[in-house]
């Protein structure tokens, strides 16, 4: 997965790829010629005490430190901006995909679990890339021929290399292995600890009221404690690593010193060799320790570039079709053909055969009971999701048809629990049509019965409005959805349960306005208050996910059962009609 990752990402930076290559080369080559220089150094300089050739050699020693040091830092900030590149084009495409979700896909996943996989995830790959980088063509060029320059110094020590470097490889393996299990937990709990904060913040209100404080706080502490434990036992498990490492590395330099002692007295090897040697050694041990660090890091930075992998592979269910055709009958409206839906994985259909059309200019109104499935066939209408059967026609064309950008221009839709983003007033309602003028956006609110709480909000339009609409009231926020629908001037408007928040009076001063400003517009209201919807042109009576009935107030209360008895509980229960606006979750 990382490798597909890699590939999918990494093309563009092939130039950057082939200049870190050269410099790791040259630093590389640099790095291996200082031990040889500072052994002959020794031997022809010190030895004899000549002056002379050690200042030459230092020289030469210094320029080609200099090579070497500007290699690693050159190789250092190009392999940091080639990952960080990579991380941020690996985000955009997540981002681009999350937002071609349909409402399935991002149910299928859950936001918690994008976040992370768009935030944390990613990083953990760009580590590993930076690393990686950094090492690929050093590391093996290291090894090899720091064994070859070692053994040029004095092959009659090489079996101390022999057994020192797969000693260490095998070490350093045995406990880095023994971390990556703990990699996967530690990837999978940052997904709960997110989870569950996130559900604790938005639903806090709800905790503190109903005196679960304690309850939450234990099951954050367990999460916590689950990834705080997976913490601990790869540091654990790192700190034994190092002195692993130290001491192999001294013991091994200890034998050089040791048996190359008794070489130089017999006069088999000279002093700087033996140096030059015991240089080459920590080399590749260096090399060999960095090698399986990297290696042993790359299942967990596995683990995070298959769970973006999986983002990036997941197509939404709802896409433009391959050949779009255009909505031309203005004045078709919405209509559904035998219409039936079911959720993923679920047996029942939600809707079943539903069929009606909503004419350009007039009012259609669906009631019935919570669970009938309003919200859901007013989704279908924007191509929220797609139907399992039948039809949805918007201008006469099948939304499967036309492009997404073509039934989305001409539909607005106020969702019955609506989001605002944060920013202002104006900048929430400019969702709508990104050049409406003001006037426009005052007219909206006047329609909308916002204009009173608007002008009176600090700044006006330009009151600042929280994340999710927080700081204004449920009915305000959804008088400014509304308004926000209204700006869009689309050809459909479509109302999901829009007006429970308004007290009766402004419900109907909300209507009165709006059918003035909806002469030639294809209005859809879902509604759980029969005065909501007495003056409809059309009520479609939903329940169970079946029409079972359709006509006007009037027609209604004569032939249909189910709404009957919806309109008698109402008036039984006074103004009655479900204030059933809760807390918004977001
Ligand atoms: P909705 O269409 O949301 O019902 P509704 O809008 O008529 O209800 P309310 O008046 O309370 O707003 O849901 C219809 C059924 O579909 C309901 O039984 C739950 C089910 N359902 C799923 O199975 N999965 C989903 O993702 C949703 C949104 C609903
Ligand atoms: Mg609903």
């Amino acid at each position: 997965m990382l490798i597909r990752l890699l590939r999918r990402g990494l093309p563009p930076y092939a130039g950057f790829l082939a200049a870190i290559a050269v410099l790791q080369l040259a630093g590389v080559i640099a790095n291996l010629y200082l031990p040889s220089l500072t052994g002959r150094m020794i031997d022809h300089g010190v030895a004899r005490g000549d002056i002379d050739y050690i200042w030459r050699m230092g020289a030469w020693m210094l320029g080609v430190s200099l090579v070497a040091i500007v290699a690693a830092i050159s190789v250092a900030r190009l392999g940091s901006r080639v990952a960080a590149s990579l991380a941020r084009d690996a985000r955009a495409h997540v981002f681009d995909r999350v937002l071609s979700f349909s409402d399935r896909e991002v149910l299928h996943f859950g936001a918690p679990t994008l976040i992370t996989r768009a935030g944390n995830d990613i990083t953990q790959v760009q580590t590993v890339v930076t690393m990686l980088l950094m090492l690929v063509v050093q590391a093996p060029i290291m090894m090899i021929g720091g064994v070859i320059m070692a053994l040029q110094e004095d092959a009659g020590l090489a079996w101390i290399m022999a057994a020192a470097v797969p000693l260490l490889g095998i070490a350093i393996g045995i406990v880095i292995s023994r971390m990556v299990p703990w990699f996967r937990i530690m990837q999978d709990s940052v997904d709960r600890v997110n989870r569950i904060l996130r559900e604790q913040i938005t639903g806090v209100r709800v905790v503190r009221a109903f005196v679960r404080e304690d309850v939450e706080r234990e099951r954050f502490a367990a999460a916590n404690e689950i990834y705080t434990g997976a913490a601990v036992s790869v540091g654990k498990l790192m700190a034994l690593a190092f002195p692993i490492v130290m001491v192999i590395l001294n013991v091994s330099s200890a034998a050089v010193l040791w048996f190359g002692a008794h070489r130089v007295d017999t006069g088999q090897v000279e002093v700087g060799a033996l140096f030059a040697f015991m240089q080459y050694l920590l080399q590749v041990l260096m090399a060999v320790m960095m090698t399986t660090m990297a290696a042993m890091m790359i299942p967990r930075a596995e683990v995070s570039a298959r769970r973006i992998t999986e983002v990036l592979e997941t197509d939404s269910t709802v896409v433009d079709p391959a050949d779009p055709q255009p909505i031309t009958d203005e004045n078709a409206g919405v209509e559904l053909r035998d219409v039936t839906f079911s959720y993923p994985g679920a047996e029942v259909p939600v809707l079943d055969g539903v069929s009606f059309t909503a004419r350009p200019g007039t009012t259609t109104a669906i009631i019935g009971s919570t669970g009938a499935g309003k919200t859901t066939l007013l989704n279908l209408i924007p191509r929220l999701r797609d139907v399992t059967g039948g039809e949805v026609l918007v201008g006469g064309r099948d939304v499967r048809e036309a492009s997404l950008e073509d039934v989305w221009s001409r539909i607005a839709l106020v969702p019955q629990r609506p989001y605002l983003f944060s920013g202002t007033v104006a900048s929430n309602l400019r969702y709508g049509d990104p050049d409406a003028a003001d006037d426009a956006l005052w007219e909206a609110l006047r329609t909308a019965q916002a204009e009173d709480f608007v002008s009176r909000m600090d700044g006006g339009l330009e009151a600042r409005i929280a994340q999710g609409g927080t700081n204004v009231s449920g009915g305000q926020r959804q008088r400014l959805a509304i308004a926000r629908a209204l700006v869009r001037d689309a050809d459909v408007l479509l109302f999901d349960d829009s007006f429970s928040a308004l007290d009766v009076a402004t419900d109907a001063r909300l209507r009165e306005a709006l059918k003035a400003r909806t002469a030639y517009t294809t209005v859809i209201v879902v509604a759980q208050r029969v005065s909501t919807i007495v003056g409809a042109d059309q009520i479609i009576v939903l329940d169970d996910g079946r029409v079972v009935g359709v006509g006007t107030h009037d027609e209604l209360l004569e032939t249909c059962e189910t709404y009957r008895e919806i309109a008698e509980s109402q008036e039984a229960g006074g103004a009655g009609g479900a204030e059933t606006l809760a807390e918004v979750p977001v």
